[in-house]
């Protein structure tokens, strides 16, 4: 009777409007929060008891865990340890642990990561032929009654479409991280190995709910003491917690490392001392770290060392280091980000130039990891021309979900549509062969990965803002499936992070797949790319000339000058173009199919160029800006509408960050209207606003002490 008093007061207690209740985005899309009447009572009755295999691995013990927070946060009411699977028990089970008669059909072809869920027998079997499968199962039925699915009603089978599929940490070894906009890193490295912060489960658990399986730690400008004795000591002890939630740990490399600390004589990828060193190393990282994932490797890009150095091909430095991990099933991802000051050829080619004629001599434990965008994540970029054109070498993704390109953690930008714009470009090399259908195995033979550029720091709000845990988000669930839709996924994010009151919901999933769009309007329209300012990425400078190296400065990449704008990549200009199939190629070649969202990535055109839309170029530029502008305005309109079905301190932090947003648009609008008009010499379209300031106060403005830039 009192226990019944007593849970009626806790349930009611637990009713209160969510509203109410202070969040400050710790817990992600973990919330776990009360669910009211009918949906309570359906948890309860769903998931009295949990029952799992005798002698739970670290990982059915984290499985079973993250069970009991979810269950006791929705329900107030932990289930009980059952022993027997009965209706009312979710049962955690491999085939060789469950009773026959409990085991699921469509075990078959899972792998070793997949998940099925099923009801059988009013129980709820959650079975995977290893306890991740169980792990991602077990996040999986949260996931499904987070988002309201009833909980007796959750039937789910589903394998990762992706073998690795990877965070990449930008984080440096002084805990500054490049391009990081969410405070410092969340690695201690001066507390590791010995101080181990709670937070690191935190992370295991996000990252494992995603199916995330890979993280590397550190910076790709990697440095040499990552790879001695104390930083291997401190990796370990993050591997070890890491490891229970199916989460392998990578290095970064630098190429001279064993020269550096002066234990060869030499980096040449060929010289015997070198990869024997190599091969040493491996093995101590391997003794210390015995599921190692492998390293990630930045060579001869950017000033970073590599084998060209010693007149030694990508290829040879790769297949060195491959060598090297190789015995103990480890991998190389070398990243094709590479382009050089001494070659005036077009940036967006360099990377082809280099590595397509490799194609089929790399070493087999080898991937060769290609950045989204020819150029380097811009806001918009038509997808790489790798994809495709390397049938014989497995090629990883690489996307960059921290947002230096599109307004840091300031301005609302969901990536998702970004991402899924990427992986459905057909690379046109053959039929329905889009970027993702090359990382699922189309052309290699079985699945490579993708990489994402971390967006996690030390601020509560794990990635620096409320809505960049979208993008995280969003990431790892197109890293498990990548033929997912982003809008789709959007909404599993807002039912979980912030509210499943269906205008609501759909209100904030609109915002978020206009978001991005109105990035690029303000930012970069019709194709402009690389115009932000120098060096800390932030704020318009379109101006910008002078600067040493000619693909530093935007003037390279917009090439507005008083006959028009644009940077000409057909045969008549750097020939780009030519580097993709030639269904692509020919589409792209004329501005007339060439997509008005690429337009001026590919085509160098006159201002006064008819467009679509019946206005010139030169007012079809302003007009982008200008819509870039008004969207950002209203993405501010929508939350603030959106105050009743949010909780004050999420919504307050949200509106200042649209508020600055919305200036920040504003300043791009202006400033680049401002330049542009000054280079093309014509008069703004009647109607639209002259720029607020003169272009010299725009080109005075500095930016001292941003973040993420060193
Ligand atoms: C650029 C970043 C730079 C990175 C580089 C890379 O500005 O900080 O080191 O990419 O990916 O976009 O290596």
């Amino acid at each position: 009777m009192w226990s019944k008093w007593l849970a009626a007061l806790l349930a009611l207690a637990l009713l209160a409007p969510a509203a109410a209740q202070e969040e400050d985005g710790y817990d992600l899309w973990l919330r776990y929060r009360p669910l009211a009447g009918a949906e309570r009572a359906a948890v309860l009755r769903q998931a009295r008891e949990l029952v799992a295999p005798a002698l739970p691995s670290p990982t059915v013990q984290a499985a079973l865990a993250e069970l009991r927070r979810g269950v006791q946060g929705m329900t107030g009411l932990a289930p009980a340890d059952g022993k027997r699977a009965r209706a009312g028990a979710i049962v955690l089970g491999t085939p060789a642990s469950l009773p026959p008669a409990l085991r699921p059909t469509g075990l078959d072809r899972l792998g070793n990561e997949g998940y099925v869920i099923r009801r059988i027998a009013g129980a709820t079997v959650i079975a995977a032929h290893t306890d991740t499968g169980l792990l991602y199962g077990a996040f999986a039925w949260l996931r499904a009654v987070g988002t309201g699915v009833a909980p007796h009603r959750v039937d789910e089978r589903s394998a990762p479409r992706l073998q690795q599929r990877l965070l990449d940490h930008w984080d440096n070894l002084d805990r500054s991280v490049e391009r990081g906009y969410a405070g410092e890193s969340i690695w201690d490295w001066w507390g590791l190995p010995g101080v181990r912060d709670p937070r690191y489960i935190d992370y295991a658990r996000a990252n494992a709910s995603l199916g995330i399986n890979g993280t590397v730690l550190n910076n790709v400008n990697a440095k040499p003491e990552i790879l001695t004795a104390p930083w291997i000591a401190k990796a370990a002890a993050l591997a070890d917690v890491l490891r229970p939630y199916g989460i392998k740990v990578y290095l970064s490399a630098r190429f001279s490392t064993p020269l550096e600390l002066n234990e060869t004589a030499t980096a040449d990828p060929l010289a015997p001392e070198v990869a024997a060193w190599w091969r040493r190393k491996a093995d101590e990282i391997y003794r210390a770290i015995p599921d190692f994932g492998g390293f990630l490797v930045k060579a001869n890009s950017e000033g970073q060392p590599g084998p060209q150095d010693y007149r030694r091909s990508h290829a040879d430095g790769a297949n060195m280091l491959a060598a090297a991990v190789a015995p103990h099933g480890g991998i190389v991802m070398w990243r094709a980000f590479v382009y050089a000051a001494e070659n005036p050829v077009d940036r967006a080619k360099q990377a082809y130039d280099e590595f397509q004629p490799l194609d089929g001599r790399f070493a087999p434990n080898v991937l060769v990891q290609v950045k989204n965008g020819p150029i380097d994540f811009q806001p918009r970029e038509p997808f790489h021309p790798l994809f495709g054109a390397m049938p014989r070498t497995p090629l990883m993704l690489e996307f960059q979900v921290t947002k230096e390109y599109l307004g840091y953690a300031t301005h609302m930008a969901y990536l998702g549509s970004m991402f899924e714009e990427t992986l459905q470009s057909d690379t046109g090399h053959a039929p329905g062969l889009t970027v993702a259908r090359v990382i699922e195995g189309a052309q290699a033979g079985h699945p490579t990965g993708m990489a994402g550029v971390a967006n996690i720091g030390s601020s509560r709000t794990w990635s620096g803002s409320h809505f960049d845990q979208a993008n995280w988000y969003a990431y790892g669930r197109l890293a498990w499936n990548p033929q997912g839709s982003s809008r789709a996924i959007a909404r599993e994010w807002v039912a979980q992070t912030f509210t499943r009151a269906p205008r609501a919901l759909d209100d904030i999933v609109v915002m978020m797949m206009d978001s991005r769009d109105a990035v690029v309007n303000y930012m970069t329209p019709l194709g402009l790319h690389h115009i932000m300012g120098t060096g800390h990425h932030h704020g318009p400078a379109p101006w910008v000339a002078e600067l040493a190296r000619p693909e530093w400065n935007p003037v390279y990449y917009h090439k507005a000058d008083r006959g028009g704008i644009g940077f000409d990549r057909t045969a008549s200009g750097s020939n780009a173009l030519a580097q993709y199939a030639p269904a692509i190629a020919r589409r792209y070649a004329d501005p007339a199919t060439t997509p008005d969202t690429l337009l001026l990535w590919f085509h160098h055109l006159p201002w006064d160029r008819p467009m679509p839309s019946g206005r010139t170029l030169w007012a079809e530029l302003v007009a982008r800006y200008d819509l870039g502008v008004m969207q950002a305005r209203g993405l501010r309109t929508r939350w603030a509408a959106l105050a009743p079905f949010v909780d004050a301190r999420r919504h307050a932090e949200v509106a200042q960050r649209l508020d600055v947003q919305v200036e920040e648009a504003q300043w791009w609008r202006d400033a680049c209207i401002a330049y542009f008009q000054s280079v093309s010499g014509l008069a703004l379209p009647p109607g639209s606003r002259p720029p607020a300031r003169t272009l010299e106060y725009y080109k005075a403005l500095r930016v001292p002490y941003a973040p993420g830039h060193g």
